[in-house]
C-alpha cells in the first residue's frame, strides 16, 4: 500500500492535495489532526470527532507510556479499541513531551532520562522504547524520537541535537517491528538554514514514509519559522507526505499550506477553546469580554457548527464565567469545526487550482476584525 499519493497541485504556489493511506483508512491532505493527547480530545466523543470531520487524530507515547502504560492499552486491544475512535490516530514520540513537561534530567547518546510530571518516577525513553510503545499502542503514524531544540539556541547546540536526531532515527528504523504501521523521520536544524538541509538530506536519506519539521513554532519570528519550511521541504521528496508539528495558527497553517506541507497537530483550537479564546472568520474572540453580556448572536455568523447553531455569544459568555462544563464542550466544537473547514477549504481551493484567491479572500476576512 503506497503511503501517500498526490491528487491535484497549484499551478501558483507549492500547495497540494492528496491522500494518505493507512491501516485505519485514508486521510484527505492537507490536513489538521486533534490532538488527544492522553487518549482523548479533551471534552469531545469520537461520534463527535467524526461529526466535526476530524480523519485523523493524534496521540502521545509520553503520555500514553506513563498512563495508564503502553502494555495495558496492548492487553486492552490497543490506542483505537481503548478510546473507542476507528479512524487513523499518529502518535508523537515524546522526543518533545520530555522537554516540555517532564523535568528533563540529561540527553544521553543512548536516549533521553527524565522524570515522569505524574509521580517524578525516573525514565529512560530510547528510540527503540519509542518504537516499541508506539507499536504496542497500534498507532497507524508512528514518530522517530528526535531531540528539540529551543530558540534561540547556539551553533554547537543546533548540531549536537541535530546529529543525535538522525542516528535516533536510524535506531527507530531498525527497531521497527511492524512495518504496516507508518514510520516519519523529523527534520530538526534549528533555525540555521545549513543544518535544516543537513538534518533533511540525512533522513531523506534513511528513507522513512513521511517526515515531519520539528522545532518550529518554539518561540522564533514567523518569517524565521516559514523560512525554515521553504529551506527544508524541497530537501524531501515528494511522493511523501510532510507534517508541521505542533503547527500553528490559522495564518501558520494557510502559509505552510502554500509552501507544500500536508499535515498539521496544534492544541491552539482545543487549548484556547478552554481558555475561552474563539477563532473565527475574522479573527479571534475573547469570549469572557464583558461585550457579549447580552449579544444574542452566534459566535461567527459565517459558521455553521452545532454550537453556532444553536446558542449565543451571550450563552456562551454565562457558562464560561461560570465555569460550567458544557463550556468547554461547546467551544471546543467551535474552534475544532473552524480548524477542519479550514482545512477542507483549503483542499477544494486547491483541487480548483484557486489557491491564491482563497489565501486573498482569507486576510481580507480579517481585516474587519471586530
Ligand atoms: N518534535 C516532536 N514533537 C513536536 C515537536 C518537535 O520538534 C514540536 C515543535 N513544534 C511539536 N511537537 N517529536
Ligand atoms: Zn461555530
Amino acid at each position: 500500500m503506497r503511503v501517500f499519493e498526490e491528487t491535484a497541485r497549484s499551478s501558483e504556489c507549492a500547495a497540494r492535495a492528496g491522500r494518505l493511506h493507512t491501516v485505519h483508512g485514508e486521510v484527505p491532505t492537507p490536513a489538521f489532526m486533534p490532538v488527544g493527547t492522553q487518549a482523548t480530545v479533551k471534552s469531545l466523543t469520537p461520534e463527535d470527532l467524526h461529526g466535526l470531520g476530524a480523519r485523523i487524530l493524534l496521540g502521545n507515547t509520553y503520555h500514553l507510556y506513563l498512563r495508564p502504560g503502553h502494555e495495558r492499552i496492548r492487553r486492552l486491544g490497543g490506542l483505537h479499541r481503548f478510546m473507542g475512535w476507528d479512524g487513523p490516530i499518529l502518535t508523537d514520540s515524546g522526543g518533545f513531551q520530555v522537554y516540555s513537561l517532564a523535568a528533563l534530567a540529561r540527553i544521553e547518546e543512548e536516549g533521553a532520562v527524565f522524570r515522569s510530571h505524574v509521580d517524578g518516577s525516573l525514565h529512560r525513553l530510547t528510540p527503540e522504547l519509542a518504537v516499541e510503545v508506539q507499536e504496542a499502542l497500534g498507532s497507524d503514524v508512528m514518530m522517530c524520537l528526535d531531540t528539540c531544540i529551543p530558540y534561540p539556541a547556539g551553533e554547537a547546540e543546533v548540531a549536537r541535537a541535530s546529529g543525535l536526531t538522525t542516528r535516533w532515527a536510524a535506531r527507530c528504523l531498525a527497531a521497527r517491528r511492524r512495518p504496516e504501521l507508518r514510520l516519519f523521520g523529523i527534520v530538526q536544524g534549528g533555525m540555521d538554514p545549513v543544518w535544516r538541509r543537513r538534518s533533511a538530506e540525512e533522513l531523506a536519506a534513511l528513507g522513512f514514509d513521511g517526515y515531519a519539521l520539528g522545532g518550529l513554532s518554539v518561540g522564533e519570528p514567523k518569517a524565521l519559522m516559514l523560512e525554515m519550511v521553504e529551506t527544508a521541504r524541497p530537501c524531501l521528496p515528494a511522493d511523501r507526505p510532510v507534517y508541521a508539528m505542533g503547527v500553528g495558527t490559522p495564518e501558520d497553517l494557510v502559509e505552510c499550506v502554500a509552501r507544500g506541507v500536508d499535515l498539521f497537530d496544534c492544541v491552539l483550537p482545543t487549548r484556547n477553546a478552554r481558555n475561552g479564546q474563539l477563532f473565527t472568520s475574522f479573527g479571534r474572540i475573547v469570549i469572557k469580554n464583558a461585550r457579549y453580556k447580552e449579544d444574542p448572536g452566534p459566535v461567527d455568523p459565517a459558521c455553521t457548527c452545532y454550537t453556532c447553531r444553536h446558542f449565543s455569544r451571550a450563552y456562551l459568555r454565562h457558562l464560561f464565567v461560570a465555569r460550567e462544563l458544557l463550556a468547554y464542550r461547546l467551544n471546543t466544537i467551535h474552534n475544532l469545526h473552524y480548524f477542519l473547514e479550514l482545512m477542507r477549504r483549503m483542499r477544494e481551493a486547491i483541487e480548483r487550482d484557486a489557491f491564491e484567491a482563497f489565501r486573498r479572500d482569507f486576510y481580507q476576512r480579517r481585516e474587519g476584525t471586530p
